[in-house]
């Protein structure tokens, strides 16, 4: 295959031992194109043999795969904090991490704090995307008042949650930064000025000027639920007037103060803009959650009743992203829902947002449920390999184990386990719906009594999750049907 050569990253991007020239970003992402902007910027000014690149726990994972230049991979919220390590231990080199909104903004926020404070020689590039991307989506510090996330899906609210966390303008009150930015990569306008400001932060590393902070407003269009066009819009309109634009400092360029006195009252006129949006901000529409995963926002479930009788059930569903397995796990957590019963449904990701690994855990229970994690399941579903490799040994004694007939069972399940293997994806690929090997699974569910819950309400539950796309309700109802029946007789 022809590529076209990319100045600043490696040729060939060799991930999953794939020899791939594809990153693993969404479409839209912001990630993407400051990436690109990154690597031009280092090779541009003649810098990648100099460049210690330190790499976050996020979206942001896998830039070693990308910038050819020397990497340190940090864990969740240490870059800052690596990147002083580096800098100290190699003063001629250039210093720069890489941190996002979850990783900078809240567990690390301590760390980027106090190396600003410090003045370390590096510098900080800081993607403010709103939310936790990599997870799933979750609420950040950076999330707006009124955001739609996992974990704020009635929005954000400040009484709850708190207001969001202004990082230029709190690092403003900082002495030592020489170099405080907030841009954007919404359009081109835009990224030709996150260019420029990347330029010169390269620029005073290159220099050994001190620290700076460079915050970029990045789409995130996969965990907003838009369309890139959309996710960079909302970035313009709703992220802009929480987190405006701007050089809040540039030390040698005598943007920012000199005197602590003319930092005071510099760092209060920049802040400005920003409480005065706070005030009269209205409260943005999102993508609900439902929307998100594809979830069965139409099921009307009554709340939940207390019920000691009904012992808690807990259940695994794992596979590839795009199985449908999140979704699966949605419709077990749904149907219990119907039957007034506490449920809960916990995404897990790997670091894609596409075509990585997915899982979820469900807990069903008559009473209120502690942890929505799952360590021993009652019941494993597996669409995959690696997920039957990594999940079949901690099925809980008296469970059961349903997955695909692709799988090899190199692996037996614990004593006192039942493993069914199931041709979900060839069922599936029969009925020509390859996309509903996720039906053929809640099929192998009801047939095998697996759920404990009433098969009308998983088959209310699967029906509600295709609101949104309402030709393939009854289409989804004859696939659970007739698969049911094909387990049956099997
Ligand atoms: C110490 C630790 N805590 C939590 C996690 C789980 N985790 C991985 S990425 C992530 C959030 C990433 O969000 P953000 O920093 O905003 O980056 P994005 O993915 O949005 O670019 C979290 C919580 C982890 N890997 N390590």
């Amino acid at each position: 295959m022809k590529t076209i050569e990319q100045k600043g990253m490696y040729q060939k991007f060799p991930r999953s031992g794939k020899d791939t020239r594809v990153t693993h970003y969404c479409a839209g992402c912001g990630h993407g194109i400051v990436n690109k902007l990154i690597a031009e910027c280092c090779a541009e000014m003649g810098l990648q043999d100099r460049t210690i690149f330190v790499d976050p726990v996020g979206c942001g994972v896998f830039t070693y795969y990308y910038w050819d230049a020397a990497h340190i991979s940090a864990a969740h919220g240490r870059a800052s904090a690596a990147a002083t390590g580096a800098c100290r231990a190699r003063p001629d080199a250039v210093t720069i991490a890489y941190q996002g909104d979850g990783d900078l903004g809240a567990i690390g926020f301590n760390n980027a704090f106090q190396a600003a404070s410090r003045g370390e020689k590096f510098g900080c590039i800081f993607i403010n995307n709103s939310l936790y991307g990599m997870t799933g989506g979750q609420m950040a510090p950076t999330t707006l008042e009124g955001e739609k996330t996992t974990t704020t899906p009635f929005g954000r609210d400040p009484a709850l949650t708190g207001h969001p966390l202004h990082v230029c303008e709190v690092f403003g009150q900082l002495q030592a930064p020489v170099y405080i930015a907030r841009v954007s990569v919404a359009d081109t306008r835009r990224i030709m000025q996150c260019k420029a400001a990347i330029k010169r932060m390269f620029e005073i590393q290159r220099d050994h000027k001190g620290y700076a902070l460079l915050e970029i407003l990045a789409p995130c269009p996969t965990n907003f639920g838009m369309s890139p066009l959309k996710a960079a819009e909302f970035c313009k309109n709703e992220m802009e007037a929480e987190f405006p634009l701007g050089v809040f400092r540039d030390a040698e360029k005598g943007i920012g103060r000199e005197t602590a006195d003319e930092r005071r009252e510099e760092s209060s006129r920049v802040s400005s803009p920003a409480s005065a949006s706070l005030a009269v901000k209205p409260v943005p529409q999102f993508a609900s959650c439902a929307e998100l995963f594809g979830a069965p926002d139409g099921v009307d479930a009554p709340p939940a009743e207390d019920d000691p009788s009904v012992p808690e059930r807990r259940f695994k569903f794992a596979g590839y992203g795009g199985q449908g397995i999140l979704s699966l796990g949605i419709c077990v957590a749904e149907a219990a829902r119907l039957e007034k019963r506490h449920a809960l449904w916990f995404p897990s990701y790997g670091p894609e947002q596409r075509g990585g690994s997915a899982s979820c855990s469900v807990v069903v229970s008559g009473t209120p449920i502690g942890s929505p994690t799952v360590e021993h399941p009652d019941v494993l579903v597996c669409m995959n390999e690696p997920s039957y490799e990594r999940f079949v040994g901690d099925v809980r004694k008296g469970g059961v184990v349903i997955v695909d007939a692709t799988v090899p069972v190199t692996k037996q399940p614990p004593e006192g386990v039942r493993l069914y293997q199931v041709p979900a994806i060839k069922m599936a690929e029969d009925f020509g719906v390859p996309k509903a090997a996720n039906t053929m699974m809640l099929a192998a569910l009801r047939a095998f009594k697996a759920t404990g819950l009433a098969d009308e309400n998983l088959e209310t539950a699967l029906c509600a999750s295709f609101k949104k796309k309402p030709q393939l309700i009854e289409k989804n109802r004859d696939l659970l049907h007739r698969a049911e029946a094909a387990l049956r007789q099997s």
